[in-house]
């Protein structure tokens, strides 16, 4: 039984929801946190933004302007809700019932950060196989145009894993991988904080800069995989994640546990 009511609204999905997913490859989910786990996730994470990062600067990447990786090691509230949150058992729904975290990460577009990030698929950035990752982006403000709000397009897993340069992809999370897309269909994602959007590896999306002059747009950005994924750009390595629910054929993920 989850043991955080109270934080987080436990939710399984549909067979509406999820063939909405297959076909859209995305799902929006409301209120995935409740007001208390909005609060705590805001001020545990802020606390961890503060004690690292620097004020935002256009002659920066987007890794130094907008990323704080493992955020679930700062963040009690974070890591219980990547860990034993909702989010977890809709994972399996959707992967498989053996499933392991694959990424947690703050992605901040404060305001005044009016870089955009382009369109990409986030197997693009460090490919896993198989090829069912899922991420989950969980809005911790309201996010809207104004601010820096998600674009998608629907549909677009439908086609594959888009090719990128093998040198960009070994630096995952430090090269900005940006890739021609049709984005005639493209539909910005309007999000209130607390709710969450769900989508494949393959789905294309990006988001542009946040113009507001006071309106910060904060996303804790988690991805959860199949419990045997293995790195394809890294000689097809296990994927080192705790393991969630499941088994794993993999010593290494049995054994891999990460500390606060
Ligand atoms: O934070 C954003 O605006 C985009 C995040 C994103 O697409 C990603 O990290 O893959």
């Amino acid at each position: 039984m989850p043991t955080h009511q109270g934080l987080f609204e436990y939710h399984s999905l549909t067979d509406q929801e999820l063939s909405i997913f297959r076909e859209q490859g995305f799902l929006l989910l409301r209120k995935v946190l409740t007001p208390e786990g909005l609060a705590r996730i805001r001020k545990e994470s802020m606390a961890a933004w503060h004690a690292e990062k620097e004020a935002f600067d256009p002659a920066r990447s987007w890794l130094q302007n907008a990323l704080l990786v493992n955020i679930h090691h700062k963040s009690q509230t974070i890591r219980d809700y990547y860990f034993e949150g909702p989010l977890v058992n809709i994972a399996s729904q959707i992967i498989s019932p053996n499933i392991k975290g694959a990424t947690s990460q703050l992605t901040f577009k404060l305001a005044g950060n009016t870089k955009p990030f382009g369109w990409h698929q986030d197997n693009g950035y460090g490919e896993l196989d198989p090829y069912t990752a899922l991420t989950a982006l969980t809005a911790l403000d309201d996010t809207d145009r104004g601010n820096g709000c998600l674009w998608l397009i629907p549909g677009s897993h439908k086609q594959g894993q888009v090719k990128v340069r093998q040198n960009a992809m070994h630096k995952s999370n430090q090269t900005e991988i940006v890739v021609e897309a049709d984005d005639s269909k493209a539909i910005p994602l309007e999000m209130e904080a607390g709710d969450a959007v769900i989508f494949h590896c393959w789905t294309l999306h990006k988001s542009d800069g946040n113009v507001s002059k006071d309106r910060d747009r904060r996303i804790l950005f988690l991805r959860y995989a199949d419990a045997d994924a293995v790195e394809v750009y890294n000689d097809r390595r296990p994927r080192l994640g705790r393991l969630l629910m499941g088994e794993t054929v993999f010593e290494e993920v049995k054994a891999f546990e990460s500390e606060l």
